[in-house]
């Protein structure tokens, strides 16, 4: 049985209220209107006001901590305190489209001890509105969905297993080289998914639904409460080099510790020719 912090409880009361917000905003048309950021990167009204909610539990929770958000940026906290990294929706797109796999992800992380920027990842939560989901973990404490104990999974065959991805789209990526390594994982694998969240693939790497995970081009708020579930839960995760990073946003692989090394394997493979 999980023992749950304070501060998971925090996170987890934001998250549930900003994701009721989204829930009921899902599928509306007047929170579909967007602005554009860039090439085919919308922000919805839904992703602000989600942000605004979370924002304002979180700073009433812990009024001296700083944040970095996807939409908001970065507010600066007391430099001795941790910060919430935030993305207060996951999956804009198919929020968007009416497809009901969307996110919402809070991770903190501590400062450096030298004062130097921003170090360890010691808390991560990751709500799915829809399914009711709640995926979190703390460092050291394990990884949990409510209060069952998350296991990266047990397959060790690359042909028994499901690997999700994320694909390059509008202003995003190197088509070509995801192209390469998608030819040499596919035909060794039992399925390849591809469902537009990454903090999902993570959290779903972490419940052991997927033996493995990849993609590039991403940001601190999509993957640093992911990488800490799949680590609590077992598993692993590093960039394309093999080094293990407080949150793989750039370049990010995730999986058990065998499916890992297999892919890393055939990802470096691809990469070679
Ligand atoms: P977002 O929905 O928070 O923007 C999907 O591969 C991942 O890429 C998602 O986690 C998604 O996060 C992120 N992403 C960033 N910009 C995107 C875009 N323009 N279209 C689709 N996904 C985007
Ligand atoms: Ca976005
Ligand atoms: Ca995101
Ligand atoms: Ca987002």
């Amino acid at each position: 049985m999980a023992a749950i912090s304070g501060l998971i409880r925090v996170m987890e009361k934001a998250a549930r209220k900003a994701g009721g917000r989204l829930r009921r905003d899902f599928g509306e048309v007047e929170h579909l209107q967007v602005s554009r950021k860039g090439p085919a990167d919308f922000v919805s009204k839904a992703d602000q006001a989600a942000e605004r909610t979370i924002w304002d539990e979180l700073r009433a929770a812990r009024p001296d901590w700083g944040f970095l958000f996807e939409e908001g940026g970065t507010i600066e906290g007391d430099p001795t305190k941790p910060r919430f990294i935030v993305d207060p929706l996951d999956g804009t797109t198919n929020f968007l489209h009416g497809i009901p796999h969307f996110a919402i992800s809070i991770a903190v992380q501590e400062p450096r001890l030298d004062g130097k920027g921003w170090g360890e990842v010691t808390a991560g939560l990751i709500y799915q509105p829809i399914t009711d989901e709640s995926f979190w973990a703390e460092k050291s404490r394990g990884a949990w969905l409510h209060d069952a104990r998350l296991r990266v999974s047990s397959r060790r065959h690359l042909d028994e297993s499901l690997i999700a991805t994320g694909i390059p789209f509008a202003g995003h990526g190197n088509v070509a080289e995801w192209s390469r390594i998608y030819q040499s994982i596919a035909p060794q694998v039992a399925g390849i998914r591809r469902f537009g969240s990454a903090a999902l693939d993570l959290a779903w790497v972490a419940a052991g639904r997927y033996e493995g995970f990849w993609e590039a081009g991403l940001k601190p708020w999509d993957t640093a409460a992911g990488c800490l579930l799949v680590r609590e839960a077992g598993g692993f995760v590093s960039d394309w080099k093999g080094r293990s990073l407080p949150y793989c946003d750039e370049q990010i692989l995730a999986g058990n510790d065998t499916l890992h090394s297999r892919l890393h394997k055939l990802l470096a493979n691809a990469l070679k020719d």
